[in-house]
């Protein structure tokens, strides 16, 4: 029979082909793919993101436990795709122009995943224009991650960018990085910050009112 909680486990302990192949037996016996993400990989996330939180977990197992969740994604999204599971709502996701770290961004990136959004990964040194673009095209949250001082300035420029082209308020911005704070959130008028990745998810969540 499909065990789910074992399907958690795996994804908790980082175990990525034993995640992928109690997805594919769950399936096999029938069970939807939605309930699959939801009892499995998401169940199994939360508990990563509050471990990680609760500084149980570091960034290795975290990135370990992404990495099987990712695993199990490419069975499942086919079939999340031909069953018509809603998402939770599109987010583009960038590291700022100029900036090229992206470790904390694709925590971030995976977390929300895990947590059943559907993630544009805009990459890293990503221009206003191309979250512009992406909010024109349906994303309702946008996150902008920067870990240098001089790349701060690029998330006002695209908050300015989303403004002139008419469509700041079609999205929720939510900001994060090392140099990033609160202060600079309520300064630049975004709509949300996080200190890491756990709560960039709660911050989603909190925005989104789900
Ligand atoms: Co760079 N670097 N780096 N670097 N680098 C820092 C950031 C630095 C603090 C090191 C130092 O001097 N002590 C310093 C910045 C100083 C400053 O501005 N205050 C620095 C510098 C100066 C530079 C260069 C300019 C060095 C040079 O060339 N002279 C250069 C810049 C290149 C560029 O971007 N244009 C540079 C280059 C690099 C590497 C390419 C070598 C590499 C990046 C590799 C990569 O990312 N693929 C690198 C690295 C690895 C670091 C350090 C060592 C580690 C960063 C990291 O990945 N942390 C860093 C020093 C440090 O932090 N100890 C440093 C782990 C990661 C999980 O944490 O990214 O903070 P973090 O993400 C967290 C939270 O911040 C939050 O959640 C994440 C998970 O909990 N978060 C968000 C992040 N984004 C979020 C978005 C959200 C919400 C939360 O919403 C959207």
């Amino acid at each position: 029979m499909a065990d789910l909680e074992a399907l958690a486990q795996a994804i908790i302990n980082g175990k990525a082909p034993e995640a992928k192949e109690l997805t594919e037996k769950a399936l096999a016996e029938g069970v939807s793919a939605a309930e699959i993400l939801n009892n499995g990989l998401v169940a199994g996330m939360n508990v990563v993101g509050t471990k990680f939180k609760n500084n149980e977990f570091y960034v290795p197992e975290v990135l370990i436990a992404a990495r099987a969740m990712k695993n199990a994604m490419e069975v499942l999204r086919p079939q999340l795709a031909a069953g018509g599971v809603e998402s939770k709502g599109k987010i583009a996701i960038g590291t700022v122009r100029g900036d090229l770290h992206d470790i904390g961004k694709n925590l971030v990136a995976m977390m929300l995943e895990g947590a059943g959004f559907e993630i544009q990964d805009l990459g890293v040194d990503v221009k206003p224009e191309q979250f512009v673009e992406a909010v024109k095209n349906g994303a309702k949250v946008v996150g902008l991650s920067a870990l240098l001082t001089t790349t701060m300035p690029a998330m006002k420029e695209t908050i300015e960018a989303l403004k002139a082209e008419g469509v700041r308020d079609k999205a929720y911005i939510i900001i994060g990085g090392a140099p990033v704070t609160q202060n600079y959130c309520d300064e630049i008028g975004a709509d949300g910050y996080s200190p890491d990745a756990a709560s960039a998810v709660d911050k989603v969540k909190e925005l989104l009112k789900i």
